[in-house]
């Protein structure tokens, strides 16, 4: 199971754990509830795995890649990692799929408080489109990770505020519903 928490409010380095103290974890459904959904495949099988297969059919994850995120691999690495770690949504669900190292997805849940999701090697993680988040590496500085789109990718994020949009009414729909 994926381990979520709680952030406190410090403003030290990003990269560190940032549990609420004391610790306030957060289960698997209560991720579910905010639309977030976590699951586990093996990463070391990834080329042929037939779970995975079955995963991007199902949810014409038709297109994929795999990024890098380490200092001596990934262009602009510094810019990068700050726009990854701005809050922003999509207008697209995000899926990420962790095949070596580790990170943190921020995500906010009904009340906009932070929930930390560390993700580890074989750990899935989808956001739905409208949900304001982030991502920082963790103090281990790598991972690499398999992005999954439906269709042609797009990636721009909206910094927060970014309420005009379709996608974000439509998530305060379904968490409305949910509530
Ligand atoms: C994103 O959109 O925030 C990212 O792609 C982060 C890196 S994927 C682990
Ligand atoms: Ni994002």
């Amino acid at each position: 199971m994926v381990q979520a928490w709680y952030m406190d409010g410090s403003a030290e380095d990003q990269r560190k754990p940032h549990r609420l103290e004391p610790d306030r974890p957060v289960t698997e459904q209560q991720l579910s509830e905010l639309g977030v959904h976590a699951f586990k495949l093996d990463a070391d099988s990834y080329e042929t795995d037939p779970e995975l297969a079955k995963i991007r059919k199902e949810n014409n994850y038709s297109w994929m890649d795999i990024i890098t995120i380490h200092k001596d691999t990934l262009p602009n690495y510094e810019q990068k990692l700050k726009i990854f770690y701005e809050e922003h949504l999509h207008l697209d669900d995000e899926i990420r799929y962790v095949l070596e190292g580790s990170g943190y997805f921020d995500v906010r849940d009904k009340e906009e408080r932070w929930i930390r999701i560390s993700m580890k090697k074989g750990d899935m993680i989808t956001l739905p489109a409208g949900i304001y988040h982030r991502f920082t590496l963790d103090e281990n500085n790598y991972i690499k990770a398999m992005r999954l789109f439906v269709g042609e990718p797009v990636w721009t994020p909206y910094n927060r505020p970014a309420d005009k949009y379709d996608a974000r009414t439509k998530y305060l729909q379904f968490l409305e519903q949910k509530a």
